[in-house]
C-alpha cells in the first residue's frame, strides 16, 4: 500500500491562516541574532524569541498544536507550509529567525554536528554517493544519527529549492506500525544488539557512539527508537544470515507503509525520530544540466525534547 500525498490534504500538512503569516512576516524583522549555548540554542535566545511572538495574533494557539500533532501518540509529523512566507522574505537571516523562534515552541534547537552551523545545508552533489544525503539517488529509510546513543528527537529539514527537475518526493514511514506487522521471531532477532552502522565523530549532545545497537530496545514508544536505517543493509554485512532476514523483513514493511509528499520552497519537516523514518526518492535524471546554484537545497536542524524525562540509552 503507497499513500501518497500530494495535496494540502494530509494528516501532517500545517497551512497557517494569513493573518498569522502576514503577522509572523512583520513580526520576523524584530527577531534578534541567536545565541548558542554549546551545540543549543541559548535560554536568552528562546525567551526572546517567546516574547517576541506571544503577541502575534493566532501564534500561541498554533505552536501549542503544532507541539501536540508531534507527539508520538498523535500524528508524530508535520509539514509546516511557510511558502508565502519565504517569498515574502526570502531565506536569509529573518526567515531562519522566524523558522528557528517556531521551532523553539517545540522542543530545543540544537546541532550535534560540531563543523556545521545551526541550519546545516543539504545541497545536491553530483559526485557523492547517490544513497547518502548530498546524492542524487535514493535516500533510503533511515533515522538520523542512527548509531549515537541518544539520537535528536526530532530532525527537521527546511526546503529552500525543490529538485527544479520535479522529483525527490519525502518519504515517511511509521517505524511503529511497520514493526507490529512483524513476526514475533523478527522482532526478537531486531532486539539483540548486533546491528552496526556509521562513523561518529565530532559530535556532540547525543550520547557516545552506539555499536553494536538493538533495532528495537523495549523502551515506551515516547523515549526509545525503531533504530534502523536500511543502508546498513548495504554491501558486506557481518551479521548472521537470520538478522539480515529481519532487518530485511523490517524495511519491506517500512516501504508496504509509506507515505509521500514533495517539499515546497518554504515548507519545512518536523520527523518525531522516535515514531518515524524518513528518506527520499532519487531525485530527476538530468541533475548535470541544473547549474549548481538551482539545484535542490536544504537545511537541516535537530531538535532535543529537554522537557522530557529523558531520551535514549543512559
Ligand atoms: O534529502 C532529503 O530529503 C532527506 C535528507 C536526509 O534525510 C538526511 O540528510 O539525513
Ligand atoms: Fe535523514
Amino acid at each position: 500500500m503507497q499513500i501518497t500525498e500530494s495535496t494540502d490534504g494530509g494528516a501532517g500538512f500545517v497551512n497557517l491562516p494569513g493573518e498569522l503569516e502576514q503577522a509572523l512576516i512583520k513580526a520576523a524583522g524584530a527577531l534578534p541574532a541567536w545565541d548558542m549555548a554549546g551545540t543549543f540554542l541559548s535560554a536568552a535566545t528562546i525567551d526572546r524569541y517567546r516574547d517576541a511572538l506571544a503577541s502575534v495574533p493566532l501564534f500561541v494557539e498554533t505552536a501549542e498544536s503544532l507541539r501536540a500533532q508531534l507527539r508520538t501518540d498523535k500524528t508524530g509529523y508535520a509539514v509546516v507550509r511557510l511558502g508565502n512566507v519565504a517569498q515574502a522574505l526570502g531565506f536569509g537571516d529573518e526567515f531562519l529567525r522566524l523558522t528557528t523562534a517556531i521551532l523553539a515552541e517545540v522542543a530545543t534547537p540544537f546541532q550535534p554536528f560540531l563543523r556545521w552551523p545551526l541550519w546545516k545545508e543539504i545541497g545536491t552533489n553530483l559526485s557523492a554517493n547517490p544513497g547518502m544525503s548530498t546524492g542524487i539517488g535514493y535516500n533510503a529509510f533511515h533515522m538520523d544519527l542512527v548509531n549515537a546513543t541518544q539520537p535528536p528527537d526530532y530532525s527537521v529539514l527546511l526546503c529552500v529549492r525543490p529538485d527544479p527537475l520535479g522529483a525527490g518526493d519525502s518519504i515517511m514511514s511509521d517505524a511503529r506500525a511497520a514493526v507490529s506487522r512483524l513476526a514475533p521471531s523478527s522482532q526478537r532477532l531486531l532486539a539483540e544488539a548486533v546491528y552496526r552502522y556509521g562513523s561518529f565523530f565530532e559530535l556532540e549532545d547525543v550520547g557516545d557512539e552506539y555499536r553494536p545497537f538493538p533495532v528495537l530496545d523495549g523502551r515506551p514508544e515516547d523515549r526509545g527508537f525503531v533504530r534502523f536505517t536500511a543502508k546498513m543493509l548495504t554491501g558486506e554485512l557481518d551479521l548472521s544470515a537470520e538478522h539480515i532476514r529481519a532487518a530485511k523483513d523490517l524495511a519491506g514493511q517500512l516501504i508496504a507503509g509509506q507515505l509521500s509528499f514533495l517539499l515546497r520552497t518554504g515548507d519545512f519537516l518536523v520527523v518525531n525520530q522516535h515514531k518515524w523514518v524518513h528518506g527520499r526518492e532519487p531525485l530527476a535524471a538530468g541533475q548535470e544540466k541544473v547549474t549548481a546554484d538551482k539545484r535542490r537545497l536544504l537545511l537541516q536542524l535537530f531538535l532535543r525534547d529537554t522537557a522530557g524525562a529523558g531520551t535514549g540509552v543512559s
